[in-house]
């Protein structure tokens, strides 16, 4: 998903306007509905900012996942609330690298009922600077959102160098899950100890509300729950992606000194 630009403050009453008011109150939003970063985190349900500083009830386990030894708490260092977050990492000046070892953990909201009328739909704001994704295309640094109670991926990225500086909103459709109580489930997993020098992961303004967006790129409710719960299945990496991990080891400590090149012309020239 690109970063959004020239973000403007939604119009509701231009919103209502323009979508499409279907029999028996079935809401079908416009294809097309500006997000601002700001309004978004202000539609209605329930909306997390972090911002006394407090998780509001999300419970954070930094021993989940793979690996364990996570780093998600709350930080002040990026926000699109002022001034707190969720983070995994430490902080605008730090990284989420743990020595040579990998790390993973969860952060878990408060359980909620997805009703036939409103909060059938997840919005957050999140900024990720994570590894780049030119090394063979192994999803490492994965981000996840997930449904603790089925195991469906909402929402993963991982491996793509992050935002690019920007935060981005994202909305997932909770619909399949109306009339369900359910726990949404974020997830970070490092995979491996190297190439994590990065600054990690933010998000900021959670919000369960009516469903006005589309749902994101992605999104994929009713997935089968995979063997790890919400960390996704990870594949085996192949023989040339486990080669330029070997690299990486070294690279990943010294990152301004040595640029390899891209994948494909290693054995060119
Ligand atoms: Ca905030």
């Amino acid at each position: 998903m690109p970063p959004i630009m020239n973000q403007r403050p939604i119009d509701r009453r231009k919103m209502l306007r323009t979508g499409v008011l279907l029999g028996a109150g079935t809401w079908v939003a416009p294809s097309i509905v500006p997000i601002d970063i700001v309004s978004a985190a202000a539609a209605s349900g329930t909306t997390y900012s972090f911002d006394t500083p407090s998780t509001e009830g999300w419970v954070i386990d930094n021993t989940a996942g793979p690996s364990g030894g996570g780093l998600w708490k709350l930080d002040n260092s990026r926000s699109t609330s002022a001034s707190y977050s969720l983070h995994y990492g430490n902080g605008s000046s730090g990284s989420y690298r743990t020595g040579n070892s990998a790390s993973s953990g969860t952060v878990t909201s408060p359980s909620f009922s997805v009703a036939d009328t409103g909060d059938q739909s997840m919005m957050f704001n999140i900024w990720r600077e994570v590894e780049p994704g030119d090394r063979g295309g192994f999803p490492y640094d994965a981000f996840t959102v997930s449904v603790q109670q089925t195991g469906d991926v909402l929402y993963t990225r991982a491996a793509d160098g992050g935002t690019s500086g920007a935060w981005e909103a994202v909305t997932l459709d909770l619909s399949a899950y109306i009339g369900s109580t359910i726990n949404i489930v974020l997830s970070f997993d490092t995979v491996d100890g190297v190439r994590n020098h990065y600054e990690g992961i933010y998000v900021d303004d959670i919000c369960f509300g009516r469903s006005v967006n589309p749902p994101a790129a992605g999104a994929a409710p009713g997935a089968a729950p995979s063997a790890n719960g919400y960390f996704p299945t990870q594949p085996e990496p192949t023989q040339e992606q486990l080669a330029l991990r070997a690299l990486d080891g070294f690279e990943g400590d010294y990152p301004e000194y040595i640029e390899l090149p891209p994948v494909g012309e290693k054995t060119e020239g």
